[in-house]
């Protein structure tokens, strides 16, 4: 059978076989059937992405510190000085300017220290649950150290209520008002990790590696501020709640979306700030390993950039602009700040990303990661001049930043 011979069989058939057009010369012309679509144009390439905007949301502010959504997508904003500020959505103060969140304890705000994170209680709902929690610099007598309060948020009336201090840590330490880490972060289980700073003075710094002192560590805690179940073991003599340890200045803290698995950023010394995988029960090495040099100098810190037993940074800085170290010369710093994964359909070519915030380098970093490998880096805001303190997801999917100093900035990230 030929092929006309099968396509009038197949039209007699009044079967639709689409077999119309084929037939060549002589066959019988098809009846009742459409004829081939003409093919689909080529699809049309993507549209290039809207550029980013900044928009300013709020300026004047004074040395804000850390940001937090309420799921409402208003925020609480820390400023260092010791006042909570609660914000509408778009960055207005509520309550025609009158933003003070009442009944914070007094916090040693000097040098770097003072009202630092504020994370709000991951079932946070406005009514049963209206928990937040704070970290701050605590002062006793001539000592200091970084303490985490707790409180309920009366956000009707912007007051505090049962605010109660739940972790310090220990001991206190006296001459400095510095690194005190301080980050704060929720894990799955809704346990919470504090980041502990070395507190920045020669004589306290390699206590970074001591377990019994709370300098340099990361602990996971309760939300009674009790060491979490399923710490690790690090023997007798070891602080309880002790999660990792080894850390200089830790003020970054957040989740890797995928793996639940804690990540931090490090002020390292001059040219050796960090973003670590923070894993339970790990040495990340200072101030025995380091990849900075003593400040004003080209010394390299401690005994050099590896060692076994001690854990490498996921990405580290020798320079303010990423760009590479020539042996020999000074490295410089970026100053790593607060940090957030992108985890939202606002900006899709961002997702999964790792951003984090420099002082020092006035911008924003956009690490790419492959799994829990940091493969590329770019240097975003840089033109602005402006130092990054913090950077958050918003609720509505945007990226959100603080920038530092007396006029302090809220910045909207979007396209
Ligand atoms: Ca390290």
């Amino acid at each position: 059978m030929n092929v006309s011979t099968r396509c009038l069989w197949t039209v007699l058939s009044l079967v639709a076989a689409g077999c119309g057009g084929g037939g060549g010369g002589g066959g019988f012309p098809p009846i009742g059937i459409a004829p081939p679509p003409a093919p689909a144009p080529p699809p049309a390439p993507p549209p290039a992405p809207a550029p980013l905007q900044v928009v300013e949301l709020a300026t004047g502010l004074a040395s804000p510190w850390s940001l937090a959504f309420l799921p409402d997508g208003r925020m609480l904003i820390t400023q260092r000085g010791g006042q909570l500020r609660l914000r509408n959505a778009d960055g207005s103060a509520v309550n025609g300017g009158a933003d003070a969140v009442c009944c914070v304890p007094g916090v040693d705000a000097d040098g770097q220290g003072g009202l630092l994170d504020v994370v709000v209680d991951p079932a946070y709902d406005g009514g049963a649950n209206r928990r937040i929690y704070f970290s701050f610099a605590e002062r006793d007598a001539a000592l200091n150290g970084t303490a985490v309060g707790r409180a309920d948020l009366d956000a009707a009336n912007r007051t505090l209520h049962n605010v109660q201090v739940i972790y310090r840590q220990s001991p206190k330490v006296g001459g400095s008002t510095g690194h005190y880490g301080s980050r704060l972060a929720f894990d799955r289980d809704g346990h919470l990790f504090v980041t502990l700073g070395d507190r920045q003075t020669d004589a306290q710094r390699a206590f970074a590696q001591d377990l019994g002192r709370g300098n340099g560590k990361v602990v996971r805690i309760t939300t009674d501020g009790a060491p979490a179940p399923g710490n690790p073991d690090l023997g007798a003599g070891a602080q309880p709640g002790i999660w990792s340890y080894g850390h200089r200045n830790s003020q970054g803290a957040a989740l890797h979306p995928a793996t639940g698995e804690l990540w931090t950023s490090e002020h390292g010394p001059q040219g050796g700030d960090e973003v670590n995988r923070t894993l339970a029960g790990r040495n990340y090495g200072w101030p025995v390993i380091s990849w900075g040099q003593e400040y004003g100098t080209t010394t390299q810190v401690g005994e050099g950039t590896s060692k076994p037993g001690m854990e490498q940074p996921a990405a580290y800085w020798e320079t303010i602009d990423g760009s590479a170290w020539t042996p020999g010369t000074p490295k410089s710093s970026i100053a790593p700040s607060g940090m957030a994964f992108y985890t939202a359909d606002r900006l899709p070519d961002w997702q999964g990303n790792l951003f984090v915030g420099a002082l020092a380098g006035t911008a924003l970093w956009r690490l790419t990661l492959d799994g829990s490998t940091v493969v590329a880096r770019e240097r975003l805001l840089a033109e602005r001049g402006e130092r990054i303190r913090d950077v958050r997801q918003g609720p509505d999917g945007w990226l959100y930043l603080l920038t530092d100093g007396a006029g302090g900035k809220l910045l909207r990230l979007q396209r």
